[in-house]
């Protein structure tokens, strides 16, 4: 059952049980912005040069760090003083989908090192709980918390019907650490979860590898979800911070046409 009317990002924070989720309500509030950038570029100082432009827009930095040229602790530094400075979280795109003993390296150690600067991972949940318990293991004590991957923006995406139902179940028994899905449809009246929705621009509706997009008003209002994911709608704009300023609006109005 889903109401139609949603309570306010501010409300919805008293109901997260995960801690990174609380404080994502809460900035989303706060600074009133519930836009997420996704910063698929490779060049690590670029990045940085875009995140400083448009830092000021987003709720939420998403990342990739394995199409990075290079990485190491300075960038993340900068990166941290960054999501400081304009009151951003960070939301590392990593994908997890092993087995928990696997995903327990991959998450804590390694080159990146992600629960040490990630509020927040992803993961498919293919190889069933024990990859959730993995993560748990190591980023429930660092307060972070992770999204599951209910369902996919792309064309033919398997991610649908009862294993998008079966991530909602898995959500609803690991309330500590998961803290909501991406995905293109609201799955869960809960507030407390929060639903990420990619895929998200107004000028293309598919890129020619199977991305299909939808707009920050589909998505937010009849889609129902809560944040928006804008990548190449956004730095591939010839003025990225002016275009985010034009996403941050349309998905804000959205939002408070479901309140
Ligand atoms: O279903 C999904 C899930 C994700 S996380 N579809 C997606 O496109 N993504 C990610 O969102 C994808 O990996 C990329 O980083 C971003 C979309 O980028 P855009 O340039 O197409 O907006």
């Amino acid at each position: 059952m889903q109401s139609n009317k949603k309570l306010p990002y501010a409300v919805r924070a008293a109901y997260c049980t995960n801690p990174t989720a609380k404080k994502l309500c809460e900035r989303m509030a706060e600074k009133k912005t519930n836009l997420c950038l996704s910063a698929d570029i490779s060049d690590p100082h670029a990045l940085l040069n875009l995140v400083e432009a448009v830092g000021s827009e987003i709720c939420l930095l998403k990342t990739h760090v394995d199409i990075l040229t290079s990485f190491d602790q300075v960038w993340v530094h900068a990166l941290q003083a960054l999501a400081k400075k304009h009151a951003f979280l960070i939301f590392e795109d990593r994908k997890f989908a092993d087995i928990g003993h696997t995903v327990k390296q991959q998450y804590g150690g390694g080159l990146y090192r992600i629960a040490d600067w990630a509020d927040i991972v992803n993961a498919h949940i293919v190889p069933g709980p024990g990859i959730i318990e993995g993560l748990k293991s190591v980023g429930l004590t660092q307060q972070r918390g992770l999204l599951l991957l209910a369902e996919m923006s792309s064309e033919g995406s398997w991610a649908r019907g009862d294993y998008t139902q079966a991530n909602v179940a898995l959500a609803e028994q690991h309330r500590d650490f998961v803290m909501g899905f991406i995905t293109q449809h609201q799955l869960s009246d809960h507030p407390g979860f929060l639903h990420l929705t990619p895929g998200v621009q107004w000028q293309q509706t598919q890129d020619c590898l199977g991305q299909q997009y939808i707009s920050p008003e589909q998505a937010i209002i009849q889609h129902k979800t809560d944040i928006v994911i804008v990548g190449r709608g956004i730095y591939q704009a010839e003025q990225p911070r002016e275009q985010a300023q034009r996403y941050r609006k349309a998905a804000w109005n959205a939002y408070q046409q479901v309140l």
